[in-house]
């Protein structure tokens, strides 16, 4: 192929693959019964520069380019559609910056989360989103989808750290966006469009990020409930208590004993779990556990050491593997609900999996009302793509979202209209052409 041609006459061997088990590694993320065809050539880059040379050999061949990063996504965002280059950013993995002065890091995009994490809190500094997969997805894949995660409840998610971006638009200008900015009202807020864009709009090669003060004290509950409701109405009552948990997680029966079958580790007794993860000091543990007692809780155990504190963390972070590992077939969406909902539309929910004889449960981000509602084929029946939608227009009906943290990408794009009115389409469609007339940008996605 002339584009795969021009690609090796212009940049270093080593930086591009047409490895077989790399074009068919490279073209998908996590998503689960989603299509992919494999990369026709997948790149490395290292530089800007090479970028830029990327980006004039797609313009001139009008041949499309796949921004991915590890991989670690759920709605087959950087899955490849037809003949396209992929472009990976594992490469461009360096830290930039550490600025104690303005408490702002600058990275590139192959930068793994959870190593700025760690370097960040050697310098007694904090960057809170925390996606269940943070120690192998990187910066760059978190700003694509806007990422979430546990700590999202209290801190907010990437969108809110981002304070600067550089990169290139499709034809190869370059563009800088805020900087080591923490207040930036100039004009219509592109850089937080560019968060989100789920690689449509532009290709990013550097990313400014706010730090935060790392909590003085920090402990993790584990609390088991008979029902949501009665947990849900224990973080009301907390936070009118002014305490405010940093992460309130949920899980169920089913959830953890997937993850001791799983991983083969123990995990407690009960029947609806919650994790709540307080920054805060010994005083507002105190408050926690009485408010969780009035409420219904028992059996409330408390992690102060990091250790401890892992351990409670991993059984959760393992839920969505071990479901995996449980089930015939399975499909997760993200879905969101006002948080006191959450207790009805699992509810709802279960039942429209019974009716079609499938499971139906959920678990997740019990503090934002962000509910990894998950349907798994155990037996005969088969999932139905019809259940899905039911489940998603349930959400909104409740007023809530389709998505909260995986992004649209190719499984949900056919239920943006469940959300958006035509005229709301037409308004993104038309800034997607605005930035990337030829449609050369992660084609076939969010629409
Ligand atoms: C989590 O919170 C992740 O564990 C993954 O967002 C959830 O598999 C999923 O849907
Ligand atoms: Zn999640």
């Amino acid at each position: 192929m002339d584009f795969i041609h021009a690609l090796r006459s212009a940049l270093p061997s080593s930086t591009l693959s047409v490895d077989s088990e790399i074009l068919s590694s490279h073209a998908h993320d996590t998503a689960l019964g989603q299509d992919y065809l494999p990369a026709s050539v997948v790149i490395f880059p290292s530089s800007d520069a090479e970028v830029t040379i990327i980006l004039e050999i797609s313009n001139r061949f009008s041949i499309p380019i796949v921004p991915r990063g590890a991989g670690t996504g759920m709605t087959g965002g950087c899955n490849v559609v037809g003949p396209c280059i992929v472009l990976s950013f594992v490469r461009m993995n360096r830290i930039l910056e550490i600025d104690l002065a303005n408490r702002i890091a600058v990275v590139e995009p192959g930068v793994i989360t959870g190593d700025l994490q760690e370097l960040a809190r050697s310098h007694g500094l904090y960057y809170p989103p925390d996606p269940a997969s943070s120690d192998r997805c990187t910066i760059g894949g978190n700003v694509a989808e806007n990422a979430g995660g546990p700590s999202a409840f209290k801190y907010g998610v990437t969108r809110q750290y981002v304070t600067g971006l550089s990169g290139f638009y499709v034809d190869g200008t370059p563009f800088h966006l805020g900087g080591k900015l923490y207040k930036n009202v100039a004009g219509y807020d592109l850089l937080s469009l560019m968060v989100g864009q789920e690689g449509t709009l532009s290709v990013i090669t550097k990313i400014y990020l706010r730090l935060i003060p790392y909590p003085r004290f920090r402990a993790t509950f584990r609390a088991s409930f008979s029902n949501y409701d009665q947990a849900i109405a224990a973080l009301q009552a907390a936070c009118t208590s002014s305490v405010y948990p940093a992460a309130a997680e949920f899980m169920d029966r089913t959830c953890v004993d997937a993850v001791r079958l799983h991983l083969g580790i123990e995990v407690p007794d009960g029947d609806a779990f919650v994790l709540f993860q307080l920054d805060g000091d010994q005083s507002e543990c105190d408050v926690l556990r009485d408010v969780c007692l009035t409420h219904g809780a028992h059996d409330i155990e408390i992690a102060l050491s990091d250790e401890d504190q892992d351990a409670f963390w991993k059984i959760r972070r393992s839920v969505s593997e071990s479901l995996t590992a449980m089930s015939i077939a399975k499909r997760s969406h993200d879905i969101v609900v006002p948080p006191d909902q959450i207790g009805p539309y699992l509810r709802r929910a279960k039942a429209l999996g019974k009716q079609e004889g499938v499971t139906v449960l959920g678990y997740g981000h019990l503090g934002d009302g962000n509910i990894h509602v998950n349907i798994l084929q155990t037996g005969p029946a088969p999932i139905l793509e019809s259940l899905t939608e039911k489940l998603l227009r349930l959400a909104v009906d409740m007023g809530g979202s389709i998505t909260g943290e995986h992004g649209i990408g190719l499984t949900k794009k056919k239920y943006l209209n469940l959300m958006f009115s035509d005229r709301d389409i037409a308004c993104m469609k038309a800034i997607k052409e605005a930035f990337d007339p030829k449609g050369l940008l992660n084609p076939g996605k969010i629409f």
